[in-house]
């Protein structure tokens, strides 16, 4: 039998993987998508929720699954509603404090699906990020989707976004998206700017142009299933817009340039 001691020595360190999430009025979503990523098993996989003091008091439902997921879930409290990009900027970077090797982001109202997490993780070994898309083949959006829905949500990928950018990434604007800590850092999330839906554009635009290997995946785009969107018609047109200053700040990035 080895002692205590030897088996520490010859155990693998733990990967440690954080699964951010940021909130504003989800508190009915939750706990179900917490339970559904605490049932994946992955070892060393925790969430960090990311709450922007929710009227709904979704700060509260996460303070209690702290108690109940310790060590595996973790809570960031911020003032008022602040916006998604600063959101997951604020969790990168305190999911980069806290030694992730790979972050996942992801959507609190199950859109994105947590059983594609062990596919991500699988991929992301030989990817710098790989991103769990609806418009890569295989990928698909819920049947409910009106016409106009889809259109648009095709014009802002792949005329606006991937035409002005001139991007090859087929899904732009995905939320749900598993990172190498190496590739956050490369990037470097001073340089992020976009505050809105437009973070996702950003980021993809930086990571593309600055040569990491991107990987889509196809996922089904399931609408929300309980509570609001956040998605009004002002913020659509404040993210088509965002996209014309994404295109002016990074004009001069260099492709492959983080080598
Ligand atoms: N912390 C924080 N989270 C936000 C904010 N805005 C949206 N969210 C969260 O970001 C995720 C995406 O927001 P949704 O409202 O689902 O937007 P969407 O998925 O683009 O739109 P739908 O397809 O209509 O659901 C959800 O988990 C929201 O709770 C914000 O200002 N702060
Ligand atoms: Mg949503």
């Amino acid at each position: 039998m080895p002692s205590n001691a030897n088996a520490t020595r010859t155990a693998a360190p733990t990967t440690k993987i954080l699964v951010v999430i940021p909130t504003f009025d989800e508190a009915d979503n939750l706990p179900a998508l917490v339970a559904e990523l605490h049932a994946l098993a992955i070892p060393g996989l925790a969430v960090l929720v990311v709450d922007d003091n929710s009227p709904d008091g979704t700060g509260r439902v996460a303070d209690l699954l702290v108690e109940r997921f310790p060590g595996v879930v973790y809570v960031q409290h911020r003032p008022e509603k602040q916006g998604l990009g600063h959101a997951y900027l604020d969790g990168f970077t305190r999911a980069l404090d806290m030694g992730a090797d790979f972050i996942v982001q992801m959507d609190a109202d199950f859109s994105h699906p947590p059983t594609t997490i062990p596919a991500m993780l699988e991929a992301i070994q030989d990817f710098d990020v790989v991103v769990g898309s609806r418009y890569t083949s295989g990928g698909q959006l819920d049947e409910r989707w009106s016409w106009w829905r889809r259109f648009l949500s095709w014009w802002a990928n792949e005329v606006w976004s991937r035409r002005l950018l001139g991007l090859q990434t087929h899904d732009i604007t995905a939320g749900f998206k598993c990172w190498r800590r190496t590739t956050l850092l490369g990037i470097g999330l001073e340089r992020v700017a976009s505050n809105g839906y437009a973070f996702q554009v950003e980021m993809t635009c930086l990571t593309e142009r600055l040569g990491y290997r991107i990987l889509e995946i196809p996922i089904y785009f399931e609408d929300r299933r309980i509570g609001k969107s956040k998605m009004s018609v002002p913020v659509k047109l404040q993210g088509a817009v965002d996209v014309i200053r994404i295109w002016w700040r990074h004009r001069g990035l260099e492709a492959g340039s983080h080598n």
